[in-house]
């Protein structure tokens, strides 16, 4: 897909506006860099939310990488892709029993108001034609100190050799949902730039994402989360997370994907 004269950075929506399956275009053709929803969960619900899960870090699992780490709670399809995808999917469902078994279900009441405020006829989790679910959400802890370095998200590309369903997709956006805001730094940085097969001499070998050299010089859209806002951007654009300072970074994300052209219906992974 070529690139678009125009980008918007930031764009903000309020509960009264649903606008719609315009934005998802919009953040598929690369137009608009981030689509933020103010106010779409109650400060009581991310309480509560946040004291159900705060309560199972002590089952966090930290993956270590020469470069970086990534604390989470709940499965990252792309930590199995290379290897084999089985142990993926036990984990899925056991986090899904998890959550259910402590009313963890922030991802739920989240979905439920996007396929609102998006207009989308479908929106659920998605299955592989064998039955296997795949994970709804997954919950992402940056301690202080933690960044997350710069990297793109593209199942397309990633899941290719697997067979798997999702590779089939025609596009993938990221949904963030910021439980908890850090003091200072965890700042997403978004690059106007998609990967393309070439930036692959950029890869860090044995570690995670890419070397900042392939954004040098790109347009760059910096967004600092508040508790509370629930953010869409597309993840095949570069991006990275700035080290976090103070209270913990905490988000819950899950990825969506548009099965066609149509952005009516979508299903979603972690
Ligand atoms: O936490 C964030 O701001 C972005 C997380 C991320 O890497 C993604 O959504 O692909």
């Amino acid at each position: 897909m070529t690139q678009t004269a125009v980008w918007e950075k930031t764009q903000y929506y309020t509960p009264a506006e649903a606008p719609g399956p315009e934005v998802l275009k919009r953040l598929v053709r690369g137009e608009q860099s981030l689509a933020v929803f103010k106010g779409l969960l109650t400060p009581e619900e991310l309480n509560t939310q946040r004291e159900r899960i705060r309560a199972e870090f002590a089952r966090a699992h930290t993956t270590r990488y020469v470069n970086g780490a990534l604390t989470t709670i709940g499965p990252y399809l792309a930590k199995y892709l290379p290897n084999t995808v089985a142990p993926y999917f036990e984990e899925a469902a056991q986090t899904r029993e998890l959550f259910e078994r402590i009313g963890f279900d922030l991802g739920v009441l989240v979905r439920e108001r996007l396929q609102k405020a998006l207009g989308l006829r479908s929106f659920a989790p998605a299955r592989e034609p064998d039955g296997r679910w795949y994970a709804d959400s997954i919950v992402r802890i940056h301690a202080n100190g933690v960044r997350n370095p710069l990297h793109n998200d593209n199942v397309m590309r990633d899941a290719a050799p697997s067979g798997l369903s999702l590779a089939r997709l025609t596009h993938q956006l990221s949904c963030v949902v910021c439980i908890q805001e850090c003091d200072t730094g965890g700042e997403l940085y978004h690059y106007r730039k998609r990967w393309h097969p070439d930036d692959e001499v950029f890869k860090i070998k044995e570690g995670l994402g890419y070397d900042e050299k392939v954004v040098s010089g790109q347009p760059l859209n910096i967004f600092k989360p508040q508790t509370g806002d629930v953010y869409l951007l597309n993840p095949t654009y570069y991006h990275s997370i700035e080290r976090v300072g103070g209270a913990d970074r905490i988000t819950l994300g899950f990825f969506i994907g548009l099965p066609g052209d149509s952005v009516e219906e979508a299903v979603i992974w972690s």
